[in-house]
């Protein structure tokens, strides 16, 4: 997931395995295309700089590091590129019981309850104007947030276990405008044990 040049990762499961909650054409476009592209276009921005090596996660974080002439390149295809390795890896349809262990009883205590957390995720996930993710994040002391950013952006602190795309190209093949159905939806796809695991190994 971090080697240079990067490369498109494949997915854990099939194209299909997440309909009806999210269809097959649009993962495959998703997936083939769209992140194929950040893959693209992060590499060629990479090319003249052969010397850089950090974590990707880290230049995201901290673009000051990134040379001028690419950071923007960088930050919207190597934002691209992380966020949907994150994205694609947290699907999974889910048995509707929602997270456990750990990482649920970090919610209930950074949010109240489950259903607290859910409102918020699904509210960033709704209001994010424009093009965006919503987040669950987590700081090195286990900390909960949720936030959402703009584009490509990554959140400015905190490590990301959990992420939503509203861009359109997320859901406008099934479910055109109705942004608030596809977040809805998007609760049946959550794989919370995967989501745990990256809250252990924050
Ligand atoms: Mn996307």
């Amino acid at each position: 997931m971090n080697k240079y040049p990067f490369k498109l990762e494949a997915l854990p499961y099939s194209y299909s395995a997440l309909e009806p909650f999210i269809d097959q054409e649009t993962m495959t476009i998703h997936h083939t295309k769209h992140h194929q592209a950040y893959v693209n276009n992060l590499n060629a921005a990479l090319d003249k700089y052969p010397e850089i090596k950090n974590p990707l996660f880290e230049l995201l974080q901290n673009p000051e590091l990134i040379p001028e002439d690419i950071r923007a390149q960088v930050i919207n295809h190597g934002g691209g590129t992380y966020n949907h390795n994150l994205f694609f890896t947290i699907l999974k349809k889910n048995d509707g019981l929602g997270p456990k262990g750990h990482l649920l009883t970090a919610i209930n205590r950074d949010f109240g309850s489950f259903d607290e957390f859910v409102n918020l995720f699904q509210t960033a996930a709704k209001s994010q104007f424009g093009s965006g993710w919503a987040w669950l994040v987590t700081d090195l002391n286990g900390n909960l947030s949720v936030t959402s950013t703009a584009n490509q952006n990554v959140p400015k602190t905190g490590i990301p276990i959990l992420a939503i795309d509203v861009w359109e190209h997320a859901y406008y093949l099934q479910y055109q405008n109705r942004r608030p159905d596809y977040v809805s939806a998007f609760s049946h796809v959550i794989n919370w044990d995967e989501v745990e695991k990256r809250y252990l190994n924050r």
